[in-house]
């Protein structure tokens, strides 16, 4: 199979992708309204990591671009629980893409303590031989969502998805932290973003200078 043949109109989705939400956060600024969006990340799943879900999950190698929603993968991370539904109705809004499916671990956390809202669209990429459509999944979480899951997924790479008793519970722990740090800052919000808009205005004044 060649992998990079195979995966470049991914690549090619999630690079417009990247763009298209970045442009959003730009939008925002330059009409000095609070962005829902912080920042955007986006990947293709590594061969690896496909070779290895597609085997957990009984997934044959010719059917993995209808069966494996993941091989393309943007993540907006949002500073409060309540910029995620402004992020989401934006997807929903837009006319370059379809809504496949969509998953709300936030409303209902999974076991492990993860939490993030999961988008599948299909998205049309131009090809040489004509347009292919292509699912991307997005996932949309704050940065508290963020941070727990990007060590929950590395503790899980280390201890190759058995985790100690011990860890699982602190994560557990961790992720009820994690919550009451996104309720926190959610009250808090009119200070914080009245901070950010003093410090926004002093950055263009010292540009200024
Ligand atoms: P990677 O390395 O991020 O690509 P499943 O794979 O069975 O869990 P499914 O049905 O494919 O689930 O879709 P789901 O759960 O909507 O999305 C899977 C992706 O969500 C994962 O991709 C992770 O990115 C993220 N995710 C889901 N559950 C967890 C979790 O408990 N902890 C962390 N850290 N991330 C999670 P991959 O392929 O697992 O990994």
């Amino acid at each position: 199979m060649d992998w990079e043949l195979f995966l470049s109109p991914y690549k090619q989705a999630v690079d417009e992708l990247k763009i298209k939400l970045r442009g959003y956060r730009e939008q925002y600024e330059m009409s000095n309204q609070h962005s829902p969006i912080e920042f955007v990340t986006a990947r293709v799943k590594p061969v690896a990591s496909i070779l290895d879900k597609a085997r957990r999950k009984n997934i044959a190698l010719n059917e993995l671009h209808t069966s494996m929603q993941d091989l393309a993968g943007i993540r907006v991370m949002c500073q409060f629980v309540d910029d995620i539904p402004t992020v989401i109705e934006l997807i929903r809004n837009r006319q370059d893409m379809r809504l496949v499916e969509e998953r709300d671990y936030i409303a209902e956390t999974k076991e492990s303590g993860y939490r993030s809202y999961h988008m599948v669209v299909e998205y049309p990429v131009q090809t040489i031989v004509g347009e292919r459509k292509i699912l991307v999944e997005i996932q949309i979480r704050t940065l508290a969502m963020n941070f727990w899951a990007t060590i929950e997924h590395s503790l899980n790479y280390k201890y190759e998805g058995r985790l100690p008793t011990e860890v699982r519970d602190r994560l557990q722990r961790a992720s009820e932290a994690a919550f009451l740090l996104d309720e926190e800052m959610s009250k808090i919000k009119g200070e914080i973003q009245e901070a950010q808009k003093h410090f926004a205005l002093k950055k263009i004044e010292d540009h200024d200078l």
